[in-house]
């Protein structure tokens, strides 16, 4: 399986986000794609290829054009005015406030932010561009046939909604891989969101269309981040009813009960007849990560490799969360060798 990497990712390194009341170091590091790179070359799953630049317009097909605007250009004002230090938003436009954008940058970070624990900084925007680059070029390689591919990016995108960053995510490069392809081939894909947090991003962006089928796993919102969407009842609205699932679990879910739940997707998944589906890869199920409460062993990841090959139908895999950096480069190497081993 060709595997697409780009060296920029690193230019994105956050330096703090706030974490139980303190700001800690981001877990979102540079260090986490270097460790799932080392382990993907060990392992010789595949070739590394390097991006193509797609430019901007597949971009906008997903984001509006003023987020767009506002994420290639704060870091610029933001620095000008408080000098080298992350960007991180603390004020929001809830309940009751009117939703104009304002003219201060604060006011801004807050209107297009979900929390305070995604920062923006100088390397931010080229970054998340390459990490877009990177999962259209691998997308390009499944088109031409390749059974599946992998794009090996940060920062993550699925909490990265048309006009919110946050959950450690900007641009949502898996819908914008979806919406690019059906734009191209024209046929139907499903997104399968196993990152242990909800896809509250990329469910949003297609909650309203059937052809795009949406199914997530994670940590149920009533205890875990997002908090506010993810919950069973959201099914989809107007034409995309019934094609958004969600399989809410608690904490401490193991991999039996996990993988019941996978199961259950994977059948709607093959009923739907997708030409693609799209992996939001996240491993943060892993029991020892240290932002979640799921017990996945680095086993259980072969197996959930195994199970969506079995599905038969092309696969483009793209890297989420997962956040204990050890294992981190196992457990997605687990998942892409199986899938490549099981026919
Ligand atoms: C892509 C991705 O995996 N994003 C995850 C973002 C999670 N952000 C904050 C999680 C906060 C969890 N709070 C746990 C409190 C117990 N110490
Ligand atoms: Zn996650």
């Amino acid at each position: 399986m060709d595997i697409v990497f780009s060296e920029r990712h690193a230019r994105h390194a956050g330096r703090g986000e706030l974490y139980d009341g303190k700001l800690v170091p981001c877990f979102e590091k540079p260090e986490r794609a270097g460790l799932v790179l080392e382990r993907v070359r060990d392992s010789g799953i595949g070739e590394i290829i390097p991006p193509v630049a797609h430019g901007l317009e597949p971009l906008q097909r997903v984001h509006s054009q003023d987020y767009l605007d506002f994420l290639r250009t704060v870091w610029q004002e933001w620095v000008a005015i408080r000098g080298d230090i992350d960007a991180l938003p603390l004020n929001w436009p809830v309940r009751g406030f009117s939703q104009r954008v304002p003219d201060s940058i604060d006011g801004r970070l807050g209107f297009y932010s979900m929390d305070a624990a995604t920062p923006i900084t100088g390397g931010t925007w080229e970054a998340a561009t390459a990490a877009a680059d990177s999962t259209l070029t691998a997308l390009a390689r499944v088109q031409s046939g390749e059974r599946g591919a992998f794009a090996l990016v940060r920062p993550p995108r699925h909490h990265a909604a048309r006009d919110v960053f946050g959950g450690y995510c900007y641009l949502n490069n898996a819908a914008i891989a979806a919406q690019r392809f059906v734009d191209q081939v024209g046929e139907r894909v499903a997104i399968l969101d196993v990152d242990y947090h909800h896809g509250n991003g990329t469910q949003s962006i297609f909650y309203d269309r059937e052809d795009v089928l949406f199914q997530s796993l994670h940590g149920d919102p009533r205890q875990e981040f997002p908090y506010f969407l993810g919950f069973a009842d959201e099914r989809g609205s107007d034409a995309g009813s019934g094609f958004n699932r969600n399989f809410p679990l608690p904490w401490g879910t193991q991999a039996e009960t996990w993988f019941e739940a996978l199961d259950e997707a994977l059948r709607e998944i093959e009923a739907y007849r997708p030409g693609l589906v799209v992996v939001s890869l996240g491993v943060d199920t892993f029991k020892d990560d240290p932002i979640s409460h799921f017990l996945l062993d680095s086993d259980d990841f072969s197996r959930l490799g195994e199970r969506i090959a079995r599905l038969g139908l092309p696969v483009l895999f793209v890297l989420e969360g997962g956040y204990a950096v050890e294992e981190i480069g196992i457990n997605v190497v687990n998942v892409l060798g199986a899938y490549d081993a099981t026919r």
